[in-house]
């Protein structure tokens, strides 16, 4: 524990953030359709073509829904909070959180996507969570869509691809809006938003060996996304006075490896690539800087009349991200490449790498923070971050997760920097309070939690809750409000 004696502003929002289909199972429950998160199936390490098991072929689609068995689903099953989110967010309130972010998931609420009727089930099970976190004291902070496309919007509109699907998005958001106005009032409209440029059926349910152009089907599909952004801000704000909303990106800080002038603009083109995403949503506008690469990749993004005055309307109260690492950008091939969450670039021989090999980078965040509140001079929210690590059982049942905590009190210590710097931070949910599937491996062994679940890779396990001993650290933390480090 380390003593600062610098505490974080009054009402700063310390908890945990979390997602439904990583999170829930009961993925088939109480009327639930199918979501994108469903059909990802486990594909044992050795077996996967790149470092993630998130993307999807329509003969994989086929061989799933016809029953066939492809491996197990942990995103189906998720840790059982569907069941047992009582013990969940006593846990959570014994830490202390003031906000705990959960998504909703779509298909739990309109099983196909497109649904003239809600599903009651659906809509009372979070009326429950909510209701459970408000007795002790815990706002909710909702997103919306985090990788859940209902299938349904899949099967009739190649997702996103389908301009009818901001409509039904529309209509979902206006119906959790009117029935939690007095519960929530935070909200965030897309997780990652920039991961249907990187995974476009996780990021948007869009099946690419379905479209002819699929770099235009990514670019045309969050063309909506960005549509239906701005248009259920406008509908949060209409029927949730006083309600925030947001967007989120998966921010990735990239330095050049060097000053050759190559390798300080590479990093450029990349960060701005990056920050397209949360520019759109903030400034109100395409940047000018896409034109170029729309021109050289033939993308023509159709637009319709009033897109770009919605757009312009519409902006974020505040801009939210992840932020695990730093990326570093080289002009020339060599070089040892990095890994990272879908993300590349060569190895910063400055930075130490999580066992997935995940460059951490705190000062980047600090960095990132002071660029990202320069540019937007809106309030910023940093909603997930953590480190996912292999933790080990003792004999007694005691978990000693001092990386974790070294981890987190480096990130907690830069971010205090940062607001010493003048930037607005509101909040710091940190990625996964308890041990959750992963999104990028669909395995249990990538942990991130303060509290354990007894699961395994295969599905084996008690689904038991533990207390790591990032648990009580992150108690006082939050108790000395950022003080005792
Ligand atoms: C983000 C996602 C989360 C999450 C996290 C950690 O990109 O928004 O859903 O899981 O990364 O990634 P992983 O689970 O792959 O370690």
């Amino acid at each position: 524990m380390t003593i600062t004696n610098k505490e974080f502003p009054k009402g700063f929002l310390w908890g945990g953030a979390t997602a439904a289909n990583q999170l829930e199972g009961a993925f088939d429950q109480d009327g639930k359709g199918l979501s994108s998160a469903d059909l990802v199936a486990y594909i044992p390490k050795d077996q996967r073509k790149k470092d993630n098991a998130i993307e999807i072929t329509s003969d994989e689609i086929e061989k799933i829904l016809s029953g066939e068995k492809v491996a197990r689903y942990p995103k189906r099953e998720g840790i059982d909070f569907y069941h047992r989110y009582k013990e969940d967010i006593a846990l959570f309130a014994e830490m202390g959180f003031k906000v705990f972010r959960l998504s909703l998931n779509w298909a739990r609420i309109f099983p196909n996507g497109d649904d003239q009727e809600p599903n009651e089930a659906g809509l009372k099970f979070y009326d429950d969570v909510f209701d459970e976190l408000h007795k002790y004291g815990i706002e909710p902070l909702v997103t919306l869509s985090h990788y859940e496309t209902p299938y349904g919007l899949t099967e009739k509109y190649n997702g996103w691809l389908g301009r009818e699907v901001i409509g039904c998005f529309e209509r979902y958001a206006k119906t959790v809006f009117t029935r939690y106005k007095d519960k929530v009032k935070y909200w965030l409209t897309f997780n990652e938003i920039n991961m249907i440029t990187l995974s476009p059926f996780t990021g948007g349910g869009i099946v690419s060996d379905r479209t002819e152009h699929p770099l235009q089907a990514q670019y045309q599909g969050l063309h909506h996304q960005f549509v239906a952004s701005a248009l259920v801000t406008k509908a949060c704000h209409a029927i949730i006075p006083g309600a925030k909303i947001g967007c989120m990106l998966a921010r990735m800080e990239t330095y050049p490896n060097t000053p050759n002038p190559l390798d300080v603009r590479k990093a450029q083109l990349e960060n701005q690539m990056n920050l397209f995403f949360t520019d759109v949503h903030a400034r109100g506008e395409y940047p000018n800087y896409m034109n170029r690469f729309f021109k050289e990749n033939q993308i023509s993004i159709k637009k319709e009349d009033g897109d770009d005055e919605i757009l312009k309307e519409y902006t974020v109260d505040y801009v939210s991200f992840s932020y695990y690492m730093s990326l570093t950008a080289s002009a020339s091939p060599e070089g040892e490449r990095a890994q990272g969450n879908l993300f590349g670039g060569v190895k910063n021989p400055y930075l130490e790498s999580s066992d997935w090999g995940w460059q951490i980078d705190p000062i980047g965040l600090r960095i990132m923070l002071n660029d990202m509140y320069d540019r937007y001079q809106k309030p910023l929210f940093l909603v997930e971050n953590g480190l996912g690590a292999y933790d080990r059982v003792e004999e007694d049942g005691s978990i000693h997760d001092d990386y974790r905590i070294d981890y987190l009190r480096k990130h907690i210590e830069q971010m205090r920097e940062a607001i010493e710097d003048g930037v607005d931070l509101m909040g710091y949910t940190s990625w996964g309070p308890i041990d959750l599937v992963s999104m990028s491996t669909s395995e249990m062994t990538k942990r991130y939690g303060f509290i354990y679940v007894d699961l395994d890779d295969d599905g084996n396990g008690t689904l038991k809750r533990s207390k790591k001993d990032s648990f009580d650290w992150y108690k006082k933390v939050i108790e000395s409000n950022g003080v005792e480090l």
